[in-house]
């Protein structure tokens, strides 16, 4: 049930399900409609001629023919005027429809292209926003488990808002610079040590002894294990009073992995996916840092990645799906499985 924003030709897929980005007459236009059918072959025109055409706002399926995945659902998105007539409401339902289509066909994966942001004109960031929103909905009143895949093709395509690019860009230059600072003085120290380095202090030592242990005592040692990660993610849901469902759902997690998680205490996840729960329970940084210590990860300013997560979490912003849309324009891997 998650939500992945992924770089890629959408025709290059292998989801179950593909959406077209069509015209009303399903016949086939530029864009990625275009790719699409070059990639499909004749056949699919063949169906699409079937088909009676397509309202704006609504979504038709056929089978994917030479394409890598089982389905194409054609939707035909909003032409863009301003944002004032309707256009919002228009595309989301693309969105809804194409879902319940892919539902009904029993897919479980399903890729989408930024509908209406080429040739009809929507705003790249705010059609992105709206592709996101609709999918979260749709999946937060689904029970299956259906990954939805947000594809972009271009990178110029891409740009969250300019404000929040920009804030991103400042605090990730403050913080990298701190650390260059920081870590240069460290190198600074160490050409004067070696100064002091004179050949009468190599001295060839014998080996160290071999000491042989306490069993007994490391057995014990072994057993006063701290909590582990898995331990205190649970905990910490018992604590705010959420489901686990709420929580992994809010993590953009599985659910399979989430039973992985919870069913097997000594679970070592992925920085990103604990980073997910740290930010789905909406921890302090503090908090976050301890968490991410029991899976065996810190946060660091030497890296992109690290600066983001921190600038999301101090200023209180625990939107995992903006936080992804922040990495993916920088480049970074993105929060969830
Ligand atoms: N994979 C993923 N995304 C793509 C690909 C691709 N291979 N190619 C383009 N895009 P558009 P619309 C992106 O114009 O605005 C057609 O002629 C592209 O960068 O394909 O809904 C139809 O027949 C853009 O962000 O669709 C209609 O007449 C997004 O797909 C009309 O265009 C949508 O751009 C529909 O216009």
């Amino acid at each position: 049930m998650p939500i992945r924003i992924v770089r890629q030709d959408i025709t290059k897929m292998k989801a179950d399900a593909i959406v077209n980005a069509a015209n009303s007459s399903l016949l086939g236009g530029g864009g990625v409609d275009g790719a699409i059918h070059a990639a499909a072959g004749p056949e699919l025109l063949a169906e699409c001629r079937t088909l009676g055409g397509c309202k704006t706002g609504e979504a038709k399926i056929t089978r994917g023919y030479r394409l890598p995945c089982k389905f194409v659902i054609h939707t035909v998105g909003p032409v863009w005027q301003g944002g004032k007539n309707g256009e919002r409401s228009q595309l989301r339902s693309c969105y809804i429809n194409s879902l319940a289509l892919a539902r009904k066909a029993g897919c479980e994966t399903v890729a989408f292209p930024l509908i209406s942001s080429g040739v009809y004109g929507y705003p790249k960031a705010e059609a992105l926003s709206v592709a996101v929103d609709s999918a979260r909905e749709f999946l937060d009143s689904d029970d299956s488990d259906m990954t939805v895949y947000i594809v972009i093709f271009d990178k110029a395509a891409y740009r969250i808002g300019e404000k929040l690019f920009k804030d991103i860009e400042e605090y990730i230059d403050d913080r990298y610079a701190e650390w260059h600072v920081n870590a240069r003085s460290e190198m600074l120290r160490m050409p004067m040590a070696a100064e002091n380095i004179h050949e009468a202090d190599f001295t060839v030592c014998s080996p160290m002894p071999t000491k042989s242990f306490d069993k007994s005592s490391l057995t014990d040692a072994v057993s006063k294990l701290d909590e582990s990660f898995s331990e205190m993610l649970l905990r910490k849901i018992d604590e705010r009073g959420i489901s686990d469902s709420q929580c992994y759902k809010k993590a953009n997690i599985d659910r399979k992995l989430f039973s992985k998680i919870r069913s097997d205490k000594n679970y070592r996840p992925s920085k990103p996916t604990a980073i997910a729960f740290a930010v789905a329970l909406e921890l302090p940084l503090s908090e976050t840092r301890e968490m991410l210590e029991k899976a065996g990860f810190a946060l660091s300013h030497s890296s992109k990645f690290d600066i983001i997560i921190e600038y999301f979490i101090e200023h209180g912003n625990y939107n995992i799906f903006e936080i992804n849309e922040a990495l993916f324009a920088f480049d970074q891997s993105l929060l969830g499985a």
